[in-house]
């Protein structure tokens, strides 16, 4: 067996504490297993190869412990950090699984509901920073409807921005090294959820109070829920400077959540996104946010957490192929650089350089006439992903 896609802490993997905690409880059945512990988690995962853990308040701290309880419990698990050399790169807040939150959390009707969301959300933060966290994922798990007659939509796009900024001031009051991720899902738990994709979380940080402290963490699944092309949606946000996190898993279109294992589903476009990764140097945390299927014992966990990491490297190397291959290059080549097909030409606008493109002649049925060999570039691109070149 090669030890070539062996994961070391410099490939920056990490898991939350729910993936490898999650005890396969869904809407019809009981959980089947124990999931494993914060502690068993940073342990096993540490022994893997991962770099790190991420968390939300709930998965190490129970919503009713006391501060002495809560103390305790952090330090044991600070411990286990020490011991493993683990990191707490990203921690989040849970506002979606207590009744409170039934009807959304910063955008629910009832201003208690929203002013606890921001005591506890405050709350995770304290715990984030002290655990080293310098990313804090808001995933809006209820912000949303079914009776759209109930909210105003944009009353509750207010509210959720007043949300996010008054989190910002408590960040740079705490002077806390720490930037937020607003993560997009279309619908599920509730029937729709509000803001529904990374792009439409792009549209709404320029109108926050500090864009700068605010950017995505687009999760495969959900992009794809809603029949998105995840590469794309994670291009626009690199492109934009705002990919500050992303959740790594797998999923088949229009279906429910399945937070499958990464690369166990289209594997095409894991291709393109890893490629995209790679090739722009992302430098955050590859974090996978994935649980194993409900049949698996711990051992299958295991090797679920292991079948994340193996199938990221594996593609990193398809991208190195793929980018070093001759034939893929030359065609490269020939359908990106085209400058010398308009020469001289500039694409930004002045009133003078206008009026030359007025004056260009352009024989468009030349132009259209040109095949551009996608069926070979694809195949090609096919046999690198299948391993036969
Ligand atoms: C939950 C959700 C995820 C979010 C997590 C962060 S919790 O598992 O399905 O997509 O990233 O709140
Ligand atoms: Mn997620
Ligand atoms: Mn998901």
């Amino acid at each position: 067996m090669t030890n070539h896609y062996q994961p070391a802490p410099s490939d920056r993997f990490t898991f939350g504490l729910w993936t490898v905690g999650n005890p396969g409880r869904d809407p019809f059945g009981e959980p089947v297993r124990t999931g494993y512990s914060p502690v068993e988690a940073v342990k096993m995962l540490a022994e893997l190869g991962a770099y790190g853990v991420c968390l939300h308040d709930n998965d190490l701290v129970p919503i009713d412990a006391t501060l002495q309880q809560r103390d305790q419990i952090v330090n044991r698990f600070k411990q286990a950090l020490a011991e493993t050399g683990m990191k707490v790169p990203m921690a989040t807040v849970n506002l979606f699984t207590h009744p409170v939150f039934k009807d959304g959390a910063f955008t629910s009707n009832d201003p208690r509901v929203r002013a606890y969301a921001l005591q506890k959300t405050t709350a995770a933060i304290d715990l984030g920073a002290e655990l080293g966290a310098s990313i804090f994922v808001l995933w809006g798990g209820r912000e949303g409807t079914e009776v759209d007659a109930s909210k105003d939509a944009v009353e509750s796009m207010k509210r959720y921005r007043e949300s996010v900024n008054y989190l910002c001031e408590y960040v740079i009051d705490s002077k806390y090294d720490i930037k937020f991720a607003l993560e997009a899902k279309p619908n599920e738990p509730r029937g729709d959820l509000y803001v529904p994709t990374t792009g439409a979380m792009l549209g709404l940080i320029p109108t926050l109070d500090h864009p700068e402290m605010v950017g995505v963490n687009p999760e495969v699944a959900h992009e794809r829920m809603a029949g998105l092309n995840f590469y794309h949606a994670v291009a626009q946000a690199l492109e934009s400077g705002k990919l500050f996190h992303i959740d790594l898993n797998d999923q088949k279109p229009g279906r429910f959540d399945q937070d499958l294992r990464f690369g166990s589903e289209d594997v095409k476009n894991n291709f393109f996104l890893v490629k995209l990764l790679e090739d722009y140097n992302y430098q955050g945390p590859l974090h996978f946010d994935a649980h194993a299927y409900r049949t698996e014992d711990l051992e299958g966990v295991r090797e679920f957490a292991k079948g994340c990491m193996r199938s990221y490297l594996i593609l990193k190397e398809k991208v190195k192929r793929f980018n070093s291959d001759p034939e893929i290059q030359e065609l490269l080549q020939q359908l990106q650089h085209l400058d010398a097909d308009l020469p001289g030409f500039d694409f930004r606008y002045s009133a003078d350089k206008h009026q030359a493109l007025k004056a260009i002649r352009f024989d468009r049925d030349q132009i259209a006439a040109k095949g551009l060999a996608y069926e070979k570039l694809d195949q090609l691109t096919m046999e690198i992903i299948l391993g036969v070149r």
